[in-house]
C-alpha cells in the first residue's frame, strides 16, 4: 500500500470511560426520540473517522475493527471520495436515473461488468442497497428462467426485506415476529467445516460432498426444473465468517449452470478487496450468473448493484426494475472515486497483508488459550469462533465479554454467527500497521482475561 497522509492521528487514546458524558447525554436523548428496535453494537457515538480510527464525541480515538461492517475499505473520510462527493453534489444531487439519466451511473455499471468475475457479456443494475440488491437478483432469476423456487443455505444472510428476510436463516433478531413469509424459500445445508459431523466413513466431509448433499436435497424436495436461483455467499458473513469447504462453491454453481438454475454470488459483504481479491468467488474460479454488490462500493453512500449476464438481465422487460433513488449520482461519484482508490491503493493486496499481520498472532493465541475453537477468513475478513473448553460447544457469553472488553480498551469489534460465537475482524483496509497491532494487542488481552 504507498504511504497515506492521514488526517487524524492513527493512535488508540482513552480520555474517559466508555462511554463518556456526552456519549450518555447522547443516549438520553435517543432514548426519547428513536425506536429501541434500531440496536448499537457500541454505546459511543462517533464525531470523526478516517483511516483505522473513530474519534467519538469526547475525543476518544478509537480503533476500528469493524468498517461499519465491511463498508469503509478506504477509509470513512477518504479525501479522494469525500472531494468527489462535494464536487458532484455541487452540480447535482439527483435527477432519478429512470427520468433524466447522468454519466455517472454508466460509468459505475461500465466498472462493474469489467471488475466482475467472467469476460462474457455483462450489464449492471444499480438500486441502493444489499437487501434490495439481492431482492432484484431473484426477480431478474424468476424472470428470465420462468421458474418459482429460490434456494438459500443454514446460516446465510441476505437482509431485512421480506423476501431476503426468508432467505436469512437466523430467526432472531432478524425474523422473529415479522412473518409470513414469502413462499418458494427453501434452505439447503452449508458447507461449514468446523461444525460439519463425520462423514459414514469417518472421513471429512469435502466441498464436493456438502455440495452433492444439497443437491440431492434440491432434486428429491424441490425438483430441479422448478429452481430459478441458488442465492450464496462465497463466505458468509452474519452467519458466522464460514468458509465453505474447498469445491462447495465451485461444485454448485457447476451444477447449477447445467440445469439452467441462476447461481446468484450474494458479494456484498465478501466483495470488492475485502478477501484479498475483488471478489470472493474468484479464489475458486467460479464466474456467477449474477453478483450482488453493496457495502464497500460507496464507502458508505447508499449503492448496491446486480452486475451479471446480459441475457438474463436484459430478459427482464424495460421498466420491469428501478427505484426513485437507485443509482443516485452522489452515491455513484463515491463509488467511482471508491473504486480508483481500491485500485491505486492496492487495496487487493494490502487485505492479503492484514491477514498475514493478523492470522499468525490469532492462530498463537488460539492455541494457546482454551475458547478458540477456529481462527479462519480470508484477507481482511477474519474470524474467531468461541467455545466451551475442550469442546465445539459454543461460547456465545465469552464472545460476548470479550467484544465488551475489547471496547472498553478503545477497540470496536463485532460479533457474528448463528450461536452469536464468533468475533469477526474487518478493519478498514487502509488501517496502518501498528494501529491494527495495537487493535489485535486489545482483543488478545481480552481473550485471554476472560
Ligand atoms: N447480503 C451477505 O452481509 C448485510 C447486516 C447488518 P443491506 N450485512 C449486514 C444488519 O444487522 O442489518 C448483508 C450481507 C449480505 C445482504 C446484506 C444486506 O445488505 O445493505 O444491509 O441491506
Amino acid at each position: 500500500m504507498p504511504d497515506i497522509d492521514y488526517r487524524l492521528s492513527q493512535q488508540l487514546l482513552l480520555r474517559t470511560d466508555l462511554p463518556g458524558p456526552r456519549s450518555r447525554d447522547l443516549a438520553a436523548r435517543r432514548r426519547a426520540a428513536v425506536g429501541a428496535c434500531v440496536a448499537s453494537v457500541v454505546p459511543v457515538y462517533a464525531a470523526d473517522a478516517d483511516g483505522g480510527v473513530i474519534v467519538d464525541v469526547d475525543g476518544n480515538s478509537l480503533v476500528d475493527l469493524g468498517s461499519g461492517i465491511a463498508v469503509t475499505g478506504v477509509g470513512a473520510s477518504n479525501p479522494v471520495v469525500a472531494a468527489a462527493v462535494r464536487e458532484q453534489a455541487t452540480r447535482f444531487t439527483h435527477t432519478c436515473f429512470m427520468v433524466t439519466p447522468y454519466e455517472e451511473y454508466v460509468a459505475v455499471a461500465e466498472r462493474l461488468v469489467a471488475l466482475t468475475p467472467g469476460d462474457h457479456d455483462k450489464r449492471a443494475v444499480l438500486f441502493n442497497s444489499g437487501a434490495e440488491a439481492v431482492e432484484n437478483a431473484v426477480k431478474i432469476a424468476r424472470h428470465a428462467t420462468g421458474r418459482n423456487a429460490v434456494v438459500a443455505f443454514d446460516h446465510a444472510y441476505h437482509g431485512r426485506t421480506n423476501l431476503t428476510m426468508a432467505l436469512t436463516a437466523k430467526n432472531v433478531p432478524y425474523k422473529d415476529g415479522f412473518g409470513p413469509f414469502v413462499p418458494e424459500v427453501y434452505r439447503m445445508p452449508m458447507s461449514y467445516p468446523f461444525r460439519e459431523p463425520p462423514a459414514p466413513d469417518g472421513t471429512t466431509v469435502t466441498g464436493a460432498q456438502a455440495a452433492a448433499r444439497a443437491i440431492d436435497l434440491m432434486d428429491k424436495q424441490i425438483g430441479v426444473r422448478r429452481i430459478a436461483a441458488l442465492v450464496l455467499e462465497p463466505i458468509q458473513g452474519e452467519g458466522g465468517f464460514i468458509v465453505p469447504a474447498p469445491g462447495f462453491v465451485p461444485t454448485l454453481a457447476g451444477w447449477a449452470r447445467a440445469h439452467g438454475i441462476v447461481f446468484v454470488a450474494d458479494e456484498v459483504q465478501t466483495g470488492l478487496a475485502r478477501t484479498g481479491a475483488w471478489f470472493a468467488c474468484e479464489h475458486e474460479g467460479v464466474v456467477p450468473d449474477l453478483t450482488t454488490i453493496a457495502k464497500g462500493i460507496a464507502s458508505g453512500l447508499p449503492l448496491s448493484a446486480v452486475v451479471g449476464r446480459a441475457d438474463l438481465i436484459d430478459e427482464v422487460h424495460t421498466g420491469g426494475l428501478g427505484g426513485t433513488y437507485g443509482g443516485n449520482p452522489v452515491a455513484c461519484a463515491a463509488a467511482l472515486a471508491t473504486l480508483d482508490q481500491m485500485r491505486d491503493l492496492e487495496l487487493c493486496d494490502r487485505a492479503r497483508r492484514i491477514e498475514e499481520l493478523a492470522r499468525p498472532r490469532l492462530q498463537a493465541l488460539a492455541d494457546d488459550v482454551g475458547i478458540v475453537g477456529e481462527v479462519r477468513g480470508r484477507g481482511a475478513m477474519l474470524a474467531l469462533e468461541f467455545v466451551r473448553p475442550g469442546t465445539r460447544e459454543p461460547n456465545p457469553e465469552a464472545t460476548r465479554e470479550i467484544a465488551a472488553r475489547a471496547l472498553e480498551h478503545g477497540v470496536v469489534v463485532l460479533t457474528c454467527g448463528t450461536y452469536g460465537n464468533v468475533i469477526r475482524l474487518l478493519p478498514p483496509l487502509v488501517i496502518p500497521d501498528e494501529l491494527l497491532s495495537a487493535g489485535l494487542e486489545v482483543l488478545e488481552n481480552a481473550i485471554r482475561a476472560t
